[in-house]
């Protein structure tokens, strides 16, 4: 009876194993290795380690980088990336290299590509997320992030894209009108699942603090060296925060509104809770970053209506946002390390008449 039962079995076995062989030649391969990986990985994510692959360098953002190769696959053959990726490092250090040169920062990842995109060259990534940077006259601040951004996002297996979005002009600098013009052009280029809207001047500092969307509107720096690494108030959402496009249009986007510094990140915080959704955060021990020093930038005065303005969100946010942008895109170029997105996104009188 014993010796039957274990026959029915090691015959079950085989036709599984049978069943797996074909489905892996019909082109399930992905499936199948995904499967295949469960067990391999034995249910075990170890996200709270530091992978041993680098003990000798820890905290150095570039140490996992020379781990990852391209295999002798064709595109459509890859597996699926693992759940945690195997290059993750954990907490990183972060230095200000002195005379630091874009065609440094290029060099060291050679595997991004025109427009400053990336994808896994060993697996297929199931996230796709465009980071989008407002910016204006911040070059130094732009080549440290690119330094830090790109390895930190490679050590996540992610799909990724960058894009600065670059105030034309001298007028009243509008940080989230043009996040919400990165939004629209990142869109067209692409089906992203998940937009990073990302200070200039933030250098993440764990890396496990990953760059994908949740099932709220993600707030990321929550723990900032200028505020002793803490939340400095409940509703704050400035920073780096992350939104999938459905909840982004769920708000209808951020408002266009607010000229010069101040208010637009609390507005913006309003309207996800107006929207009906709540705030998600990652855990503070990941959620780090560091903020370069800087004093007030010409042009970005504090907005003194910001006040006032906060009080009426509620009224305001159904008509201004995404359903009301308007914008003339100059140039959309593709820089090794980014795309730069350059607008001129006109004065709190309106878009300026062509020249
Ligand atoms: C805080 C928030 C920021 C925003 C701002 C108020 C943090 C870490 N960040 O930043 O998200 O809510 O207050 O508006 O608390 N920028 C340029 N050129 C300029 C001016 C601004 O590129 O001339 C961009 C750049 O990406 C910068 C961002 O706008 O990081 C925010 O401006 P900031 O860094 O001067 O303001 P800060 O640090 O008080
Ligand atoms: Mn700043």
């Amino acid at each position: 009876m014993v010796i039957s039962k274990g026959r029915y079995l090691l015959l079950f076995l085989c036709v599984q194993l049978v069943v797996m062989a074909l489905l892996y030649r019909e082109g399930y391969r992905k499936r199948v290795a995904y499967f295949f990986g469960i067990f391999y990985k034995g249910g075990s994510a170890s996200m709270g380690l530091i992978n041993p692959h680098n003990l000798s360098q820890a905290g150095d953002v570039y140490a996992n980088l020379s781990l990852i190769s391209k295999p002798s696959l064709r595109e459509e053959e890859l597996p699926y990336c693992p759940e945690t990726s195997p290059f993750l490092g954990g907490p990183i250090r972060v230095k200000l290299p002195e005379n630091l040169l874009l065609e440094e920062v290029e060099r060291k990842n050679p595997y991004v590509t025109k427009g400053g995109r990336y994808k896994p060259p060993d697996c297929e990534s199931t996230h796709k997320t465009a980071v989008i940077i407002p910016h204006r006259n911040r070059e130094q601040h732009l080549k440290y992030l690119l330094y830090y951004l790109h390895p930190f996002l490679q050590r996540q297996q992610l799909n990724y894209g960058i894009y600065i979005i670059h105030q034309a002009g001298n007028f009243t600098f509008n940080r989230a009108k043009l996040l919400n013009v990165g939004f629209k052009e990142a869109m067209k280029d692409e089906d992203w699942d998940c937009l990073f809207f990302h200070d200039v001047d933030l250098i993440p500092e764990d890396d496990r603090n990953i760059y994908i969307c949740d099932r709220f509107p993600k707030h990321a720096s929550i723990a900032m060296d200028k505020f002793g690494y803490k939340l400095p108030y409940k509703s704050y959402f400035g920073g780096v925060s992350a939104l999938s496009p459905e909840q982004y249009m769920k708000m209808n986007g951020f408002p266009n509104n607010y000229w010069g510094w101040g208010g637009e990140d609390d507005d913006i915080g309003i309207r996800v809770a107006l929207s009906g959704m709540l705030i998600s955060r990652p855990s503070v021990q990941y959620g780090r970053y560091k903020m370069i020093k800087h004093g007030h930038d010409k042009g970005n005065e504090q907005n003194p209506k910001r006040f006032n303005m906060l009080t009426k969100t509620r009224r305001t946010w159904k008509q201004d946002g995404m359903n009301a942008l308007q914008y003339i895109l100059i140039s959309k170029e593709l820089q090794p390390l980014y795309t730069n997105i350059t607008v001129d996104i006109g004065t709190d009188k309106g878009l300026r008449p062509h020249t």
